[in-house]
């Protein structure tokens, strides 16, 4: 089944960082309240957006949401020692967001990871920048998913992000990413495939159809989890869907459920 990681809380958003700004839990909490309603099954917790305080600002957010939701936190951050701190804080095992092949990175959180029960996304990030090709994204990929095998992670602890770039600076991107996907599925199957879908549409009107029209796309390439917003009911609608259609929802149940809930309407 296609899994949800709520992005909502993330200090670049105006709302959340006026909340954090002003320690208002309440708006927290309730955020994540309509998160897990909507179907997240985690909260992605970005604290990266007040210079300065991130890492003050990620242990508030997580001492707020912790004792309010059952779900497993996404921990996500650029930076080792705030991922390290958040790990620390949390009582159920959390998703790393993330880990990539830039040097000063990789060599702080391969040591901080290793033998740790949790479960990692990968950027296809390295110090030349975002991959270039299909090619590329696969060679990082497999250089990421050998790296992590030797520190203890089992392909299925691993979510690779393939990085998803804006499809109006180059009409290949979409097909660059698709094929991607495809090929690091064929190569490790049990290894998961997510990232953030926004960036394609970047720079483009109308951004949501072309984000929702991707996500289904990336399904059919192998694409099972994403950072999305739960709220946004008609990408829900459309992977719930796509989900379904790929032979992913056993009994049409969360298909169904979503009709019901109103969810999920033509
Ligand atoms: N890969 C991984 N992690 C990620 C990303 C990714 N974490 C951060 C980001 N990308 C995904 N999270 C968000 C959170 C919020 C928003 C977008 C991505 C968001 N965007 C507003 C919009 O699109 O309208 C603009 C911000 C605003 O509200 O001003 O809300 O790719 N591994």
């Amino acid at each position: 089944m296609f899994k949800v990681i709520g992005e909502r809380i993330n200090t670049s958003r105006k709302k959340v960082q006026e909340a954090v700004a002003n320690r208002n839990a309440e708006y927290i909490i309730k955020d994540v309240h309509q998160q897990v309603e909507a179907g997240a099954d985690y909260i992605d917790v970005n604290a990266g957006a007040r210079i300065g305080h991130e890492t003050e600002d990620m242990k508030w957010l997580i001492d707020t949401i912790q004792p309010n939701v059952s779900l497993p936190l996404c921990l996500d951050s650029p930076d080792p020692a705030v991922l390290e701190m958040a790990f620390q804080m949390v009582e159920k095992s959390p998703m790393i967001n993330s880990i990539s092949l830039e040097k000063e990175r990789y060599d702080a959180m391969m040591p901080f990871l290793e033998g740790k029960k949790c479960e990692v996304i990968a950027l296809c990030m390295d110090d030349k920048g975002m991959p270039s090709s299909a090619d590329d994204i696969l060679a990082r990929a497999v250089s990421l998913v050998e790296k992590l095998g030797k520190i203890g992670f089992l392909p299925e602890s691993i979510y690779i992000d393939p990085l998803v770039q804006p499809i109006s600076t180059d009409s290949n991107k979409g097909v660059m990413v698709l094929d991607a996907a495809r090929a690091i599925k064929n190569r490790y199957p049990s290894v998961h495939i997510t990232g953030g879908l926004s960036n394609i549409s970047y720079g483009l009107p109308q951004r949501r159809i072309i984000n929702r029209t991707f996500v289904a796309l990336m399904m059919d390439a192998g694409m099972d989890s994403a950072i999305i917003d739960p709220l946004d009911k008609k990408i829900m609608a459309t992977l719930r869907t796509a989900d379904m259609l790929l032979g992913q929802d056993q009994f049409f149940m969360n298909y169904l459920k979503g009709v019901r809930s109103g969810t999920i309407e033509s």
